[in-house]
């Protein structure tokens, strides 16, 4: 129902419109009243959490206010808006943020700009009220609602879409529970519910917005009066989305985006009162949490697919309920349905949103009576499709029972999508009969299974990849026939990126002020490729000296967090080795931690004098292993037991110190990328779609040793050759290589397959423990070619501690790194999808001040 506010009185309205605070005293003001109203409290009880919870609030009705504004805009102007469908969205904190893109209008006033922005108008409102802003942002709960890069990238791509004001909605699911949180109990992970919605400021309930969602059920056809066919699914049950709003600033700009995230609950109220009545309370609950189970938890699967019917409820819910509230918003618009894709661009990140496809199909069809022709063409211009992984069993497919019990008119329209595209093959190679079996979105199969992917690529306009070597991969293998199919310009490329935002200014502030201070102030936060402005510093002295001092502050910073969290006492001049993602055979953690082995082996064989020449290592994991991924989980078991026996053998020393990191994650990464010296990107060439923190520790003045594998290859064409340590074998010859595995000889590498013996003699604790593990390289085929690139791996690592010996030039190489990193902002990877596969525009406000960062 509209209720808008007849003219005459919208005078008033406009007289007392909220505008949040503008100035330090009104900050405090808001922040005085949450405390004393919104939280019950006072001067007398306000603690650290209730001071953070007031800030915060304070901060939310200003982005409120400002979302409004930029929602108004959007609708007037009637501009095309994207909607960027995404299961994850891995956010971090949200107080810090906040502060840095809607701080700056303050900070811009004063004539010299102050640089760490934050620490102006907000820093010293708190302070006056007496709290440390950084204790403050402390207190906030990560917003965990994503597994690892491919949900990191959709929060970074929120951000840039606000900060270039281009309209657009992130929609997803509103989890109770987000990732597990991880401990680690006698060296084994152990999972533990992260609970996050405790208290959460950041998001704005809207009980007002609420879609039903149809499930199970059968489907009626019939012929109506006018002799046309007509599809009725009827029955089943009916659960209720409710939507959450969560205001994402963007930096520099008054543009507020918006992020919808779905809550399921009950579609008859609390419970039925008459089972209550009767004394069935169990069962009349039963209702209630069947349907809150539908947005309880997210699965900690990454590049993993399990199949279960839970998780395809999630997503037909998440993706009706979006696909409802953007169609509702289109139809208030008045225009022709042919008009539809002009409005709306639909970004599928990942398989899991693929239904939206066929529910826009069923909208047109069944509810709004277009015909079969009319309703795809809308529907295949609406929507792009991006890819993450090629690893084949992470490519989702749903069986075809499921699908027929759960959503019956679906599975239907999806019979009909692929007879269609199948005839259009035909017709296209009439001779090739094994190629409609192969690109059939109908595996044919026991049970037959629905294949995601092909689906999402023929209701799509395009199809991208995460970065070149990636994209270049689906075409010639999993996504092979479609290029011939469909032609090339449907596949495209848009390598990642990430927002310097928060992997630069928030993570490294110190960092940031400096190069502000020669690059002409903070204008490189929204236009990377000023960093190049740096590469002249790159053998200046006094600039190396800082450039110096703060990565070793910053590694004096994770030196104590390890300190705290692990007992273990580091030394911060040590080189700071780090690989922190989701533990995965892919990404070959394994082989990291057996070259830690190796070393520990050299040192132990080593002379005093010869351990005096060697570089001191502090080699550091972190990152979660899916609850039922046995083999990752034996890893992180490993890594532990090599760092209780190595920390405390007395022979070694400082030379070598091994950490786990528990629970890694977003907040925990804004601490840990800038102390790194090198980072780990070592995959399985051609298995690593792109990685995303291997442009983060690059951007933060860190080396990277890798392979040649994902986006590492253009960090390397951008940065030159000679500022990363490359190693291991190429994508092209992983296949033949596989092959001789397992049908030529696969000899050991002899360094490893001493790391091999001492893990079966039991210096690490039970050797039965790492069997498998060990097991999987010498008599399973090596699949992830450990053996293959040890010792490539092991004689990199030697150069890396010969460079790192000579500091001077070390720092130069990070210095002009950093310089040639511009092209890795998700500024630049957003304008891509916006021009080449959105088509939309920015939508600049006019109430924007001239902001003196330029562009
Ligand atoms: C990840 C890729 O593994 C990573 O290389 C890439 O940087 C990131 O996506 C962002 O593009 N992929 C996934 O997390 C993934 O595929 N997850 C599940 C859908 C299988």
């Amino acid at each position: 129902v509209e209720a808008s506010i007849p003219e005459p009185q919208r005078a008033a309205w406009k007289k007392f419109q909220a505008h949040g605070f503008k100035s330090k005293d009104e900050f405090e003001k808001e922040v005085v009243r949450h405390v004393e109203t919104t939280l019950a409290r006072s001067m007398f009880n306000c603690d650290e959490t209730a001071a953070y919870a007031a800030a915060s609030l304070a901060f939310r009705d200003r982005l409120i206010t400002q979302w409004n504004r930029t929602q108004q805009r959007q609708t007037f102007s009637d501009t095309k808006r994207v909607y960027y469908l995404s299961l994850e969205f891995l956010m971090g904190r949200a107080l810090d943020n906040a502060m840095l893109n809607v701080g700056l209008k303050n900070a811009r006033t004063s004539s010299s700009l102050p640089l760490i922005l934050k620490l102006t108008a907000s820093a010293e409102g708190l302070s006056e009220l007496g709290f440390r802003i950084e204790d403050i942002i402390e207190q906030e709960h990560d917003a965990a609602l994503g597994n690892g890069g491919l949900g990191r990238l959709a929060a970074c791509f929120l951000d840039s879409m606000a900060s270039l004001n281009i309209p657009a909605w992130g929609y997803g699911l509103r989890y109770r529970y987000g990732i597990f949180k991880q401990e680690i109990v006698d060296g084994y992970q152990v999972e533990v519910p992260d609970y996050w919605l405790d208290f959460n400021p950041w998001e704005f309930p809207r009980h007002d917005i609420v879609v039903d969602i149809q499930f199970y059920g059968h489907v009626r056809k019939y012929q109506d009066e006018a002799g046309k066919q007509v599809a009725l699914w009827e029955g089943g049950e009916i659960v209720k989305a409710v939507a959450y709003d969560v205001p994402i600033p963007g930096f520099d700009t008054q543009a507020t985006n918006n992020l919808r995230l779905w809550s399921s609950k009950a579609a008859s109220g609390e419970f039925d009162f008459q089972k209550f009545n009767s004394g069935d309370y169990e069962s009349s609950v039963a209702d209630q949490q069947r349907a809150e189970t539908i947005s309880a938890v997210l699965y900690p699967n990454d590049n993993l697919d399990r199949g279960k019917e839970l998780r395809l409820k999630q997503q037909y819910f998440w993706v009706a309920a979006s696909l409802y509230d953007i169609v509702r918003r289109f139809k208030k618009s008045k225009r022709a349905w042919s008009e539809f894709s002009d409005q709306v661009a639909i970004q599928l990140n990942d398989t899991h949103p693929t239904l939206a496809i066929v529910e826009l199909q069923r909208i047109l069809l069944d509810q709004e009576g277009l015909e079969w022709d009319e309703a795809w063409t809308i529907v295949s211009k609406t929507f792009g499709y991006t890819n993450h992984t090629v690893l084949p069993e992470a490519l989702e497919k749903w069986s075809v029972p499921l699908f027929q019990n759960l959503l019956p008119r679906h599975l239907q329209i999806i019979y009909e999508i692929n007879l269609y595209f199948l005839q259009l093959v035909e017709r296209k190679f009439p001779k090739e009969r094994d190629l409609l079996g192969r690109v059939s979105i109908i595996e044919e199969s026991q049970p037959k299974m629905v294949r995601m992917a092909y689906l999402a690529i023929v209701g799509s306009h395009k199809v991208n990849g995460v970065a070149e070597l990636h994209s270049d991969l689906i075409k010639t293998t999993i996504f092979k026939d479609f290029v011939k199919i469909f032609g090339p310009d449907k596949f495209t490329n848009v390598t990642n990126g990430i927002t310097p935002r928060r992997w630069l200014h928030q993570a490294n502030p110190r960092l940031s002020e400096l190069i502000a201070s020669k690059v002409g102030g903070l204008g490189f936060l929204k236009d990377l490729t000023l960093l190049n402005e740096l590469e002249k510093y790159a053998d200046d002295k006094e600039f190396k000296k800082e450039w110096a001092e703060i990565k070793y502050a910053n590694k004096v910073k994770l030196a104590k967090h390890i300190k705290t969290t692990t007992g273990v006492t580091v030394n911060p001049s040590a080189l700071f080795d780090i690989q922190v993602k989701r533990i995965h055979e892919y990404k070959r953690q394994q082989m990291n931690i057996f070259g830690v082995i190796h070393r520990y082996l050299t040192i132990k064989s080593m002379t005093a004098e010869e351990r005096k020449k060697l570089a001191p290592r502090v080699s550091i994991f972190g990152g979660k292993a899916a609850p039922g991924y046995w083999m990752a989980k034996t890893i992180i078991h490993l890594i532990n037991n090599v760092g209780s026996v190595v920390n405390k053998d007395k022979d070694v020393g400082d030379l070598l110190k091994v950490i786990f990191l528990e629970d890694y994650n977003v907040s925990k990464a804004e601490v840990i990328i800038p102390a790194s010296d090198i980072s780990e990107h070592i995959s399985t060439a051609g298995t690593e779609a792109s990685g995303t923190s291997n442009m983060k520790f690059v951007l933060n003045g860190g080396l990277i040793i890798g392979t040649c594998d994902g986006a590492n290859i253009e960090i390397t064409r951008e940065i030159g050759e000679n500022n990363i340590f490359l190693f291991g074998n190429l994508a092209e010859d992983v296949e033949d290589l596989r092959h001789a595995h397992n049908y030529g000889s696969h000899a050991m590498d002899p360094d490893l397959g001493k790391v091999f013996e001492e893990i079966k003699k039991g210096t690490f604790g039970d050797a039965g423990a790492f069997s498998a593990l060990v097991g999987a390289i010498e008599d399973h085929g090596d699949y992830y070619l450990v053996s293959d690139d040890f010792h490539s791996y092991i004689q990199t690592q030697a150069l890396v501690d010969e460079a790192y010996k000579d500091q001077d030039e070390w720092t130069s190489k990070t210095i002009t790194s950093v310089a040639r990193m511009g092209f890795f902002s998700s500024d630049r990877c957003i304008n891509e999808y916006a021009e080449s596969i959105w088509n939309v525009e920015p939508l600049v406000p006019e109430d924007e001040g001239t902001s003196g960062l330029g562009k």
